[in-house]
């Protein structure tokens, strides 16, 4: 059976980051992963999270290095069911949710499709197109299901407006579509987490409320690409209180036939963050500045391209926000710039728009 293994198709953006990084020339530009990058182009632990770090080490909490329960850190899941719907201790709403900790967004994603695969048995998932290329590995297997990024879309920039968003929402319900929220990226659409929510918000206060589930990322707010903190969350109706102990069993069966228990270092950092209300307004200046460069660094791109006479005048780019650009560059032309240039984003056209040189160049030409 070993020499039958066939080969499979290798994920574009991390096996071209690994070619980039090979790459002798120091004029190289890298524009391939959605991760936020400094003006130098380094990565920015953002000071919060240092902070949290650094009374967490002072802590000598003994119990540090144990198991968490199968379903995650009860302290921590309730932050981040606060900070997805802006809710109060006093909520209702709290009753209405089952949520689980996760291997981040992906892991939230992975989980969600289990479930629903096991339960829901979808016949179809929609997804939008181009979106996320996971999303569809993801549910290959998995009423209908559809995915719709809450903020930032991952290429695009392209996010829905609130009227759109209140037709999806009236489509899903009158369909009995299942809306499957993925929340990659709170706080980087507008600067603001509590902002970016907008439609998970308003997907969970309809006057007839209908179930979705959410897959929760704290990877980009947080800077905590590696810890792999995350949440899925299920919102469901009033009427399904008496289901919810067997909803949770059952996320509790997958997640102990897959790994028996979430990580503890990340969800401990930011529910440290949250839960401290001088961190958590920290955090808030950090993830605005973070979503404010990304905007200027768009602005120079766009500067820098639009009246040169070119196929487009590149407006797409300040109407797009988040962590990308979809450039609107052709397959051709994206090879080019990598060969010639040694300047590496997607074959789709997407840009990561953290890439630094690009912005260290723009600065050099403003400045002579
Ligand atoms: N969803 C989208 C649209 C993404 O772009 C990403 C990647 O960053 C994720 C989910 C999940 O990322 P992570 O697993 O690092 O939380
Ligand atoms: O789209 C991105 O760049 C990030 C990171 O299979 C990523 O979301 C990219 C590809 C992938 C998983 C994560």
């Amino acid at each position: 059976w070993v020499d039958a293994i066939p080969s499979i198709l290798a994920d574009e953006i991390f096996s071209l980051a690994g070619e980039c990084r090979l790459v002798e020339s120091k004029n190289k530009v890298d524009l391939l992963i959605g991760a936020y990058r400094s003006d130098d182009g380094d990565p920015w632990p953002l000071p919060s999270v240092l902070e949290a770090e650094r009374r967490l080490q002072h802590q000598g909490d003994a119990a540090k290095h144990e198991y968490l329960p199968i379903e995650g850190d009860p302290v921590y899941l309730r932050q981040a069911q606060k900070l997805l719907l802006g809710l109060d201790d006093q909520s209702k709403l709290f009753q209405r949710l089952v949520s689980v900790q996760t291997i981040s967004g992906s892991g939230a994603i992975h989980i969600g499709a289990a479930f629903l695969s096991r339960l829901l048995k979808p016949g179809c998932v929609w997804v939008s197109d181009p979106t996320w290329a996971p999303h569809i590995l993801m549910f290959e297997r998995a009423g209908d299901v559809i995915i719709l990024q809450v903020c930032a879309h991952n290429p695009t920039g392209l996010d829905l407006t609130q009227e759109q968003w209140k037709k999806v929402a009236e489509i899903c319900a009158r369909k009995g579509i299942f809306p499957f929220l993925d929340n990659a990226y709170q706080g980087f659409a507008t600067g603001n987490p509590e902002r970016d929510a907008w439609p998970l918000r308003y997907f969970a206060n309809m006057a007839n409320p209908i179930r979705f589930g959410v897959a929760q990322s704290f990877s980009k707010n947080f800077g905590l690409y590696g810890q792999r903190a995350g949440a899925f969350h299920l919102v469901l109706k009033e009427q399904d209180r008496a289901i919810q102990g067997n909803i949770l069993q059952q996320l509790q069966f997958i997640i102990r036939t897959e790994y028996s228990a979430p990580p503890r270092t990340g969800s401990t950092i930011v529910k440290t963050i949250l839960g401290d209300a001088d961190l958590k307004a920290q955090w808030l200046t950090e993830v605005s500045a973070m979503s404010q460069r990304l905007g200027s660094v768009r602005s120079a791109l766009h500067n820098g391209l639009r009246g040169s006479q070119l196929n487009s005048d590149f407006d797409h780019i300040i109407q797009q926000s988040g962590m990308f650009s979809y450039t609107g560059l052709s397959t051709k032309e994206v090879l080019r710039l990598r060969q010639e240039f040694h300047i590496y984003l997607s074959s789709s056209g997407r840009i990561s728009m953290a890439g630094y040189y690009v912005t260290r160049a723009i600065r050099e030409v403003q400045q002579d």
